[in-house]
Formats: C-alpha cells, sequence, structure tokens
C-alpha cells in the first residue's frame, strides 16, 4: 500500500515552526549583539573611569610630595599650623571628587620602637597602654612579635608555640612591623583593642621619637614616668601656640614637666621624617583610596615614597 503523502495542512505547520524557530534565533541573536555592545562599551566606561581616578590619586601623591619638599625648605619644625596639615578637602571636578589628608605619623608611638625591651620605649608604651585603658602586660606580646628570638617574654608574651596552636597555625613575625595591621595577629589583641590602639600608633621604619607638636593627648600624658593628667597634657599641647614649639627645651621648659627633662629628652622632637598621605578619589563609577608613607631625607631635601597601599572599588 502506498504511503499517505503530508496533506497541505501538516506542511503549513512545519513551515509555521520553522519561521518561529528562525525568528526566535534572530531575537537571541540581536538581544547577544546589544548585550555585548553594552558590555564593550562599559568596558571602555570603566577603563577610563579607572584611569582618571588613578590619575587623581598619583596627583594627590605628588601634590603632597611638592608640599612636604617645600615645608622642609621653609623651616625645621613641623606643627599642625602648616599647610601639609591643610592638605587638600573634598574638591568636586568634573565627574568626580578628590581629597587629600597627611598625618604626622611620628605624633603617634612607633610599634617598631619596642625591638629592646631595655630601653625608654618599653615603659613609655605600657604608660600609654595605661592611659587607654588596656591592659599594659600586652606590651610583652608585641616586644616578641618584633624580636627575633623565640624566648618569651613575661606573663604575656608569645612566640612560635602558642601561634603555632591557632587554627589556621602561623607563626611570630620576628622582625618589624610593616603595618599596624599586624596588631590583630598578636596574642591577645581583640579586634577592640586594636581598634582602640590604632588612632595612636603608627610602624615606621626605622626607629623614631616623638614630634611633641603633633603629639595626640594620651601620647603626651604617657611621656611622663608618672602619667600626667589630662589638663596637664591639654596645657602642653596648647603651649605649641600657633607656630609649634621651636625646641624640645621651650617644651621641657613647661611647669607640668619640672625635673623631667633628662627622663623625657631622648624622646622627643619637634619635627618629623615620616608622614602618611591618605588620598581619596571616585570618578564615574569607581572610587579609591591610596594610604602612601612618605619620608623626608634631610640630606636631599626630598620626600620619598616608602610604602604604599591601595584600595578600589
Ligand atoms: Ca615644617
Ligand atoms: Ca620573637
Amino acid at each position: 500500500m502506498a504511503i499517505p503523502s503530508k496533506t497541505p495542512l501538516h506542511q503549513c505547520g512545519v513551515a509555521l515552526l520553522t519561521v518561529l524557530f528562525i525568528l526566535v534565533l534572530m531575537t537571541t541573536l540581536v538581544v547577544y549583539l546589544v548585550e555585548d555592545n553594552h558590555m564593550a562599551v562599559r568596558r571602555v566606561s570603566n577603563h577610563r573611569d579607572f584611569e582618571q581616578m588613578y590619575q587623581m590619586l598619583v596627583g594627590n601623591e605628588q601634590w603632597a610630595i611638592k608640599v612636604l619638599e617645600r615645608d622642609m625648605k621653609e623651616n625645621k619644625t613641623d606643627h599642625p599650623n602648616e599647610v601639609w596639615n591643610n592638605l587638600l578637602p573634598e574638591t568636586q571636578v568634573s565627574e568626580g571628587k578628590m581629597k587629600a589628608v597627611v598625618l604626622d605619623l611620628q605624633g603617634r608611638f612607633n610599634l617598631n620602637n619596642l625591638a629592646n625591651k631595655d630601653d625608654l620605649w618599653y615603659p613609655l608604651f605600657q604608660r600609654l597602654l595605661r592611659v587607654l585603658e588596656i591592659d599594659e602586660g600586652l606590651a610583652d606580646a608585641i616586644v616578641d612579635w618584633i624580636d627575633a628570638d623565640l624566648d618569651v617574654s613575661g606573663h604575656y608574651g608569645a612566640e612560635d608555640p602558642e601561634y603555632l596552636l591557632a587554627n589556621p597555625p602561623y607563626r611570630s613575625a620576628n622582625r618589624n612591623f610593616a603595618s599596624t595591621g599586624e596588631l590583630i595577629w598578636i596574642a591577645g589583641f581583640t579586634s577592640d583593642i586594636v581598634n582602640k590602639l590604632a588612632p595612636y600608633v603608627a610602624a615606621l621604619p626605622s626607629s623614631t621619637k616623638i614630634n611633641i607638636n603633633t603629639s595626640s593627648i594620651p601620647l603626651l600624658r604617657a611621656l611622663s614616668p608618672q602619667i600626667l593628667t589630662e589638663p596637664a597634657a591639654e596645657s602642653l599641647q596648647s603651649g605649641q601656640g600657633d607656630e609649634g614649639y621651636e625646641d624640645i627645651e621651650a617644651f621641657l621648659a613647661a611647669s607640668e614637666l619640672a625635673g623631667l627633662g633628662d627622663v623625657i629628652a631622648p624622646l622627643i622632637t619637634v619635627s618629623s621624617r615620616y608622614f602618611e598621605v591618605r588620598g581619596q578619589a571616585q570618578f564615574g563609577r569607581l572610587s579609591g583610596i591610596v594610604y602612601s608613607v612618605l619620608e623626608k631625607d634631610a640630606s636631599t631635601q626630598q620626600v620619598k615614597i616608602v610604602q604604599r597601599r591601595r584600595g578600589f572599588s
């Protein structure tokens, strides 16, 4: 028996399905091409925004360097009324904004001064912890984190055997802090303690003295073996006047420090070598921040970048 041929109605249905299939295919292709074009435009736009934002961040850093280099030539002291301390308030620019703040890192306690428990920095740091209502015993854990040996210092000290029990295990650094961010890894330092201490400390590449013209009140209080009262420290700070203390003798002549000159003199200075510039920039959809540690080189009268951390979003 002959196989019946397909009816015109059946053939019509197949043709309709084919047309629909082609239509769906073409629609998908068009959507894909539009999306691909949109992505390409967005990629170019993001690249442009990133380049602009990056140049703004570099500009912040270079501006801070120029201002500090000029400051070196103009005077031998560093104090809050200088141009570097009011570098760049938030400024609107085309399609974005930028801001830069410079901090004198020697207005803070340098954690890398704690490598030797026997010198004057250790008791000063203990006093700073006491002023901040942090257990002063934690100073031992910092000494162990920095010193090259694996001998545990005091009750709160900690070396590899303690850190290797952590999950995941790690070792003590046994070298200078590269950043104050390392504090959170040290035995006994909770995030609350780190947040409380962080505004008053720095991690600098070499041993430094405290600039009394930019020091915080808690650090000024801790300078004296008998912790100064807050009003006494405020009086010392206001004694800077508009120009800052010209030399350490002028500072030590204050009645609050009578009889303490020999103890405090080795710890202080009126000028700084290390600063941090915190440059922020936003352009289009992108924003970023760069933290750069700058070092003044008195011999060349130049300022160089010795450390840089970046964050983009
Ligand atoms: Ca200066
Ligand atoms: Ca150690």
